[in-house]
């Protein structure tokens, strides 16, 4: 039994989460989690909402609240979304809980205290008119690359580059009722430096390299090492801003100012395990799964994350290993950061201003969790964007899990309780088809584990419904209803293997659509919760259909949508 942790990238509580973030972050993780516990491991999977960040203080601002009650808001509709997806954390957290701002603010001294942290002295915008430095995202100007106006202080939405804030041209102050022209004043600010970093983590990242024992998606890997090949410099990791966590310094010029974001975010991955054994009545407990070589950390997120976990926390945490202080162990660096593309909405990014993402709850409304898990793994962005559109979401819940899984499942079952009195007939000897649809079975479940392995979800899904389009097939050449009248032993054969297909296809499912699988294998006995008897599922699958036994009485799994069912695009 191995130990892992996975997490997802911890969303901001600054708007709600869309099929987008769940395509990117959440989906892949859960059905991850849920594959290494059917094989017996050990899994924690944390999450929770990113509360910190001048974009939440702009939002308060904007719509004449507090940031409290920003995040207050975000953080429980984004945790029933999760939910309402069939995604189970074992924690849903929130970065501003006091223990992630005590353990945050421990980082910041450790490395502080070792030397990875110093104090420089900035130029940043200041209002004169509000009294108020100014973070990057509280002005607005010129995009000094492509020339459009309205481009916010740190990056453009039109064109999306980043840049300096200084470089925007005609700069002004992008607060409700403030739009004055800002002036360059002095201000002190920390640094981490990651430049103390390059050779160590050049190391990490090439350990992970195509050729490694875990090998990163070739996105993961490019992202990395551009931001390596760039050279690393020394990056500021505070604000000035009143939210957040605050600086553990006594010094007068760390008023007004927080940690930056992206800096205690991260950490709540570790928080968040801490809070999540605090509960179980065993605090030592994260350490097995932080502080122990043994246990393999997951990090799913999306692209745009990839630099922040591929350098800047494996950074922080190495610099916290630097000699680490009597009775502590070095911190686990992720093997894995499985980074996404992005599912785009009519050929565009999902944005809140746009407003063109859908949103979960809209989708399970209509549909449920296990059409929605399917669709978004099926069009899965592993190595490209893809794009969401309703029809297409029409047509393969029709084609595939309607008419293929659902329709093969359904016949078999029924044509058993109706026929056969819902027991496993028990046969003649399997012939040449017959021993052809169990190799498909076993050759489906290899390839789908292996493929679930490598982290590659959406081909593992497809194996699947081949494997249940190969059923159907069969069924129409045996043509049991005809047998029935003529050979009514041939016909028990005939069931008897595509009931181990349906059971085979129960349990290839189980990580992907939880209900649906679910349902299905109860008609053979298996409980939700059991895990994969050791060996392949297709074995397992076998032995759920023994000649003789009793099966339960199927459900309809998928009913066809209708045309008239989909929200207008
Ligand atoms: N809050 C998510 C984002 O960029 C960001 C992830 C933090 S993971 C530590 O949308
Ligand atoms: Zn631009």
């Amino acid at each position: 039994m191995s130990k892992v942790l996975v997490t997802s990238a911890l969303p901001y509580a600054n708007g709600r989460v869309h099929l987008g973030h769940l395509a990117g972050a959440y989906l892949p993780a859960d059905i991850y989690v849920r594959w290494r516990r059917l094989k017996g491991d050990d899994v924690v999977f944390v999450c929770g909402s990113d509360e910190h960040g001048v974009p939440i203080t702009l939002s308060a601002l904007k719509q004449n609240t507090t940031p409290q009650a920003v995040v207050d808001e975000y953080h429980i509709s984004n945790g029933a979304a999760f939910a309402a997806a069939d995604i189970r954390f074992d924690i849903w957290s929130r970065t501003s809980s006091p223990e992630h701002h005590a353990l945050a603010q421990h980082f910041f001294k450790k490395l502080l205290s070792k030397g990875f942290i110093d104090k420089r002295t900035t130029q940043q915008y200041y209002s004169e008119q509000s009294k108020l430095f100014l973070p990057d995202r509280y002005v607005e100007g010129i995009c000094p690359r492509c020339g459009k106006d309205g481009a916010r202080g740190d990056q453009c939405d039109s064109c999306g580059e980043t840049y300096d804030v200084t470089e925007l041209k005609e700069p002004r102050c992008a607060l409700p009722g403030d739009r004055s022209t800002p002036v360059l004043k002095n201000t002190d600010h920390w640094f981490l430096k990651l430049d103390a970093f390059q050779s160590r983590l050049e190391a990490y990242v090439a350990e992970h390299a195509e050729t490694g024992a875990e090998p990163w998606r070739l996105g993961t890997l490019r992202g990395a090492q551009g931001w390596l090949k760039q050279g690393l410099r020394a990056r500021c990791i505070t604000r000035d801003t009143e939210w957040g966590v605050k600086i553990p310094l006594a010094e007068a010029d760390a008023a007004g100012k927080r940690l930056y974001v992206w800096f205690d975010a991260p950490i709540g991955y570790v928080t968040f395990t801490q809070q999540l054994f605090a509960r179980r009545g065993d605090p030592e407990g994260w350490r097995a799964y932080w502080q122990d070589p043994a246990c393999t950390i997951y990090n799913f997120i999306g692209k745009d994350n990839i630099p922040f976990h591929t350098v800047i926390w494996p950074a922080m945490e190495l610099g916290y290993n630097d000699e680490p202080d009597p009775g502590e162990r070095p911190y686990n660096l992720a093997a894995q950061v499985v980074a996404n593309e992005f599912l785009n909405f009519g050929g565009e990014k999902g944005s809140k201003s746009k407003g063109n993402a859908v949103e979960i709850g809209e989708f399970v409304n209509l549909f449920g969790a296990d059409p929605l898990r399917y669709y978004l793994t099926s069009i899965a962005p592993e190595e490209n964007d893809s794009n969401f559109t309703w029809t297409d979401f029409a047509q393969r819940y029709n084609g595939e899990l309607a008419d293929v899984l659902g329709n093969f499942a359904h016949r078999t079952l029924t044509f058993t309780h109706k026929y056969f009195d819902g027991r496993v007939p028990e046969g003649r000897l399997p012939g040449e088809a017959e021993e052809r649809l169990r190799a498909a079975a076993d050759h489906a479940c290899k390839a789908s584990a292996e493929s679930l392995d490598r982290l590659r979800f959406k081909h593992a899904l497809a194996v699947a419904i081949d494997l249940a389009r190969e059923g159907n097939r069969y069924f129409d050449e045996r043509a049991p209803w005809k047998q029935r009248k003529d050979d009514l032993e041939a016909c028990g054969t005939t069931l008897r293997i595509c009931l181990e297909t349906a059971a085979a296809l129960g349990l290839l499912l189980r990580p992907f659509l939880p209900e649906s699988s679910a349902k299905l294998l109860s008609c053979f006995g298996l409980d939700r919760n059991a895990a994969h008897a050791p060996g392949t599922a297709a074995r397992n699958a076998r032995e759920l259909v023994l000649p003789g036994q009793t099966l339960g009485k199927p459900e309809v799994l998928f009913k066809k949508v209708e045309p008239d069912q989909l929200p207008a695009p």
